[in-house]
């Protein structure tokens, strides 16, 4: 099957990222044909400094390097490098109605914050996203519960576009892991763990084991002092099982067995333990990968946008002839 999937170079990448999405990607890498793209231009429409855009391009290309993505399985590139999704974004446009746009739950949120400064690209997102997936005959999108809405948009601009002008997209689907699609913050376990999030609601995947002890411990709980999973109830406590299970590599039941009678704090202890433990291999991947950033890393990137471009430039020629333009 060919995947498609893509992360946002807008900061520290976080464990709900590395638990909702990464994850997957390198389950999926074994047996799937495999297309990890750094979204370089969704992140443009959020406020960002272009002096340290590509910087943060490169780290992004690290951290799905140092996290397990094998570019010898798969194609790791930057959206920008591949001008077909800003051009097929342009054509898939025109069969989007506003109102899907505004919509859309991330919008909503994104833009409420702005007030009335919200930029179109902003509005627009949703589209390039349709378009990054679809130019690649993509069938499945491994992401976290925030991006199913997006997902559901880009099937539903696929099939008008195949209703109007005849059968030229695969029709994509969602691949949301089974527990973990939404890591909450570890501040409140109402919002989204977020990179964009206050500060200490994250864990990044780089973090030293002092700053993930720290966050632990100051990560809220529930009352009572039971350890179960119960996210109407118990949402905090729930939201640090799903992550110590997922860096057990065992079910949330398996961890709740192995957890009873356990206080929060032996439990935050513990969770601290699997955390630093699972993380070190990233932070070791990392250095090695950080003296090699500019010959390794951006040799890997310009191959991965060598094969994307191969594929996009022929789709776009059908979808130029669709639509009826002169190739
Ligand atoms: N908390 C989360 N739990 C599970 N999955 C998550 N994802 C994000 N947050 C969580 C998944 O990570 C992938 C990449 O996300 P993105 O870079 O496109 O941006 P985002 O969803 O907007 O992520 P952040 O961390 O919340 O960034 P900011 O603060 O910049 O908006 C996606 O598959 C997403 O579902």
């Amino acid at each position: 099957m060919r995947i498609f999937s893509g992360i946002q170079p807008t900061g520290e990448i976080h464990i709900g990222n590395y638990i909702g999405a990464i994850k997957q990607w390198i389950k999926l890498q074994n047996e799937n044909e495999c297309i990890y793209c750094i979204v370089d231009l969704h992140a443009i429409t959020s406020d960002y400094s272009p002096e340290e855009l590509k910087e943060s391009i490169i780290n992004t290309a690290i951290v799905y390097l140092a996290a397990g993505i094998d570019p010898e399985r798969a194609s790791v590139f930057v959206q920008s490098e591949v001008k077909e999704h800003t051009e097929l974004c342009w054509y898939l446009n025109t069969v989007t109605s506003i109102g899907e746009l505004e919509r859309m739950t991330q919008y909503k949120e994104k833009s409420k914050a702005k007030k009335k400064r919200a930029n179109a690209g902003l509005l627009n997102y949703p589209i390039l996203q349709a378009a990054d997936i679809l130019l690649y005959d993509t069938e499945l999108v491994p992401v976290g519960e925030d991006q199913k809405q997006h997902i559901e948009l880009s099937r539903d601009i696929a099939k008008k576009f195949n209703k109007h002008f005849g059968k030229t997209f695969k029709i994509p689907k969602a691949k949301l892991p089974e527990k973990g699609a939404r890591i909450m913050s570890l501040k409140n376990p109402k919002n989204k763990m977020s990179k964009s999030g206050k500060k200490g609601n994250a864990i990044s995947l780089f973090d030293d084991p002092k700053t993930i002890e720290e966050k632990i411990k100051s990560a809220v709980t529930d009352t009572d002092n039971k350890i179960c999973y119960d996210p109407k109830n118990k949402p905090a406590i729930s939201n640090l099982l799903v992550i110590y299970s997922e860096f057990k590599n065992q079910t949330v039941k398996e961890s709740e067995k192995e957890l009873e009678g356990v206080s929060y704090k032996i439990f935050k202890e513990k969770l601290t333990e699997v955390l630093v433990e699972s993380l070190a291999p990233f932070r070791k991947k990392r250095k090695e990968l950080e003296k090699r950033r500019e010959v390794y890393v951006e040799e890997i990137l310009s191959r991965g946008a060598k094969r994307a471009n191969a594929l996009a430039s022929s789709k776009i020629v059908e979808v130029r002839r669709k639509m009826g333009l002169i190739n």
